[in-house]
């Protein structure tokens, strides 16, 4: 067997940690011949839950699980680990503006930036999945600067599965039939989810996803707003937040990281814009990346016409503003 990966998660005692604690335990993400010790931090009135949290997943009797640390001491959580599930944030609460919650939780990140340059391997691969998660994810490497930023990335795959559900759907094909569809920009109502240069195989041909769709409207309305927003409509039904989707495409990305992508096929995160499609340098845009060797390239070339461009341009304004309350946030 493998050398074991030390992966820690924060907010492991909460609705996504439940999820994906199993998930990483599974084998899911580093594969099944790695062992994996799990570090799961969550704050010190939620420990008898993680306790709860740790005896079932040792019930699980799960074979790569080596070890489990659960603690509330950043230093504990972080101490030497391979990779990081950042997805302990404070919920929004009732009459809570947004910019109160951003102000709230990039303090947290940027806590936990300074934890991360601290105590963990310099080659550690942190994913931000709490939310404002494009702008924690900057305020987490901003505070951690002995890593280099390319190891910081944020969680708009939720939104990828989303966009990629919704057209397979559409044209009555398995999910995995449709490949490349892209996320634009923030993990927020901005984000653009485009379908301009995805495929799909439909009766084993593969075709364009325009061109199986045949209908514009649908493709730059409805389509856009259902997968903006799904998150919504999934409390509305569950009166709670996604969570099982959510750990699920934490565990995609992570994988992606880990393994790499398929030739031809790309993936969305947020990842630290260097201008690339006349984005603002510096803030975490959510791009089409390709990985190898645990290295992200952004996919470059890809037309972008007026209609792309407009939308490209209202996630990148929105980025910059929290960007700024950010880091105007850390400084009080
Ligand atoms: P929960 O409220 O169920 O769990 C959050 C957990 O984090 C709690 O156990 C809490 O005690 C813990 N926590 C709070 N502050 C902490 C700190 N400083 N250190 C460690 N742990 C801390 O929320 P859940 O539904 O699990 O969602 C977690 C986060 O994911 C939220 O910010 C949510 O908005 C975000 N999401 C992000 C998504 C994305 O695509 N990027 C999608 C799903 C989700 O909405």
């Amino acid at each position: 067997m493998a050398e074991p990966v030390r992966v820690c998660i924060t907010g492991a005692a909460g609705q996504i940690g439940y999820s994906l604690v199993y998930m990483v335990g599974s084998g899911a993400v580093f594969g099944a011949d790695t062992p994996v010790i799990l570090h799961l931090l969550d704050i010190a009135p939620m420990m008898s839950v993680l306790n709860g949290v740790c005896m079932e997943i040792s019930d699980c009797a799960l074979p790569c699980v080596r070890d489990l640390i659960p603690t509330d001491n950043p230093e504990v959580a972080f101490k030497d680990i391979d990779a990081a599930f950042l997805v302990g944030a404070m919920p929004r609460k009732e009459g809570m503006e947004r910019k109160d919650l951003l102000a709230a939780n990039v303090k947290i990140f940027k806590v936990q930036g300074e934890a991360l340059d601290k105590f963990a391997k310099k080659s550690v691969k942190v994913l931000v999945v709490g939310n404002p998660a494009n702008t924690n994810a900057l305020i987490c490497a901003k505070y951690a600067p002995s890593i280099p930023r390319e190891n910081f990335s944020a969680m708009t795959r939720l939104d990828q599965n989303r966009a990629q559900a919704q057209i397979a759907q559409r044209l009555g094909i398995p999910v995995m039939d449709v490949k490349n569809i892209i996320i634009w920009g923030n993990h927020s109502s901005t984000q653009f989810p485009d379908v301009r240069h995805a495929s799909a195989t439909v009766n084993g041909q593969k075709v364009s996803v325009y061109d199986a769709i045949k209908d514009d409207s649908y493709l730059k309305g409805d389509f856009i707003t259902t997968v903006q927003k799904r998150g919504g409509a999934v409390i509305a039904a569950r009166r709670l937040s996604s969570a099982m989707s959510a750990a699920k495409a934490a565990c995609d990305h992570m994988k992606s990281i880990w393994q790499g992508t398929s030739e031809g096929q790309y993936v969305s995160m947020g990842v630290f814009s260097d201008g690339s499609y006349n984005t603002p340098e510096g803030v975490m845009f959510s791009f089409p990346v390709t990985i190898k060797d645990k290295k992200w390239s952004i996919v470059m070339g890809l037309p972008i016409d007026d209609f792309a461009q407009g939308k490209l341009d209202a996630t990148a304004k929105e980025l910059c503003e929290e960007r700024d309350d950010a880091i105007a946030a850390c400084q009080n």
